[in-house]
């Protein structure tokens, strides 16, 4: 496998001895002046379609902070369309599907595509980050299942996702079939994008953190494994990113996977012990870098120095770096991580 020696990937499977790896969540995007400045001349579809600039907003937060990974620039949201379901992102408001699903029947609308086809786009963009930033490992991503389904049922954002929630529960035999059609394809997407040269591959369960315990385990934990177990053979690293982690992170530990991401709700070294052979992403409060510099690097000394074993923690906020969030601080951050040891 390419890159192995670095930080990151050595962290990923517990084995680092060198420098801790920092990479931040959102990391390319609206709290970036470059970012802004590629944005106003592109609409954010014709973004994600156009390799050459997203080979562009990748590399422009590695140029400046000398983050130890890169993320694909897409969103979680971009496979909606081939797959049957349009999605639009307007600049306010966040993104929306024009025919949310209702009914049951309303599953039938939505099919398996030729994923080399429909999302050449993402994958060009990644043979292109490779070209720009070839020593870089570079990351993958899909949103889990549920937090999929949340945009396809909701149709839009949401504080509690009420209709996903209740829809579960209302039509239970068709939420199987849908969720294992929604993670075939991710399973198949993830996997292409690991051939075009993804070093390694998130999943984002953003909104899973809303579900009862055995809705977890039914709509998080076997569609996790349904995906990741198809990814096995291609021995890359394998990450799981479960937004408010701590009432289910025994049901996590069952998840095939060499990572969890952390959120910043959690204390990280309960997560660790509870996760056995797993390494841990995160998990800095985002909102923490709204304040000094000092008071950043405080921060992150604190929680580096409450680590027990530093060889499997990948440094990272624990969600979203916001925008309007100061500069400076990601700078201190980064160096406080990087020279911790
Ligand atoms: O105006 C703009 O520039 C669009 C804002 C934006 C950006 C920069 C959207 C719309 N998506 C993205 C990129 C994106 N989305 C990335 C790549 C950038 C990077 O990480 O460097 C990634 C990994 C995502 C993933 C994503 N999209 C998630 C999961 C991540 C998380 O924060 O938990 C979710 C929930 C989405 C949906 C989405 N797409 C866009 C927005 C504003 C949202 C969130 C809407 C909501 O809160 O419901």
């Amino acid at each position: 496998m390419a890159l192995e020696n670095t930080n990151f990937i050595k962290a990923c499977y517990g084995k680092n001895d060198g420098s801790i790896p920092i990479w931040i969540m959102r990391q390319a995007g609206r709290y970036l002046p470059e970012y802004l400045e590629v944005r106003s001349k592109a609409t954010f579809k014709e973004l994600c379609q156009s390799p050459e600039l997203i080979a562009e907003v990748v590399k422009q937060p590695i140029d400046r902070f000398n983050l130890d990974a890169a993320i694909l620039f897409s969103d979680i949201l971009t496979f909606l369309d081939p797959l049957g379901a349009e999605v639009t992102f307007p600049d306010k408001g966040g993104p929306k599907i024009t025919d949310p699903i209702e009914t049951p029947d309303d599953i039938d609308k939505l099919h398996k595509f030729d994923i080399e086809k429909e999302l050449h786009f993402a994958l060009d963009g990644i043979k292109e980050i490779k070209k720009v930033l070839p020593n870089k490992p570079l990351i993958g991503f899909a949103g889990s299942p549920f937090t999929i389904s949340c945009y396809l049922i909701e149709g839009q954002g949401s504080k509690s996702f009420d209709k996903p929630k209740k829809f579960i529960h209302q039509y239970p035999d068709d939420s199987a079939r849908l969720f294992e059609l929604l993670a075939d394809i991710t399973a198949e997407y993830l996997s292409t994008q690991i051939d075009a040269g993804a070093d390694t591959v998130q999943l984002f369960g953003s909104w899973d953190g809303i579900l009862s315990r055995d809705d977890f385990y039914e709509y998080t934990v076997k569609p996790a494994n349904r995906i990741f177990r198809k990814l096995k053979d291609k021995n890359v690293p394998r990450i799981m990113f479960v937004n408010n982690l701590a009432p289910y992170v025994d049901l996590v530990n069952e998840i095939d996977c060499e990572v969890v991401g952390v959120d910043y709700r959690m204390d990280i070294n309960y997560a660790a012990k509870v996760l056995t052979n797993k390494s841990v992403q995160g998990n800095l409060d985002p909102s923490i870098l709204f304040g000094s510099p000092e008071h950043v690097q405080e921060k992150a000394v604190k929680q580096l120095e409450s680590f027990e074993n530093l060889d499997r923690l990948i440094f990272n906020l624990g969600h979203g770096i916001q925008p309007k969030t100061p500069i400076e601080s990601v700078e201190t951050l980064v160096k406080t991580v990087q020279n911790f040891r």
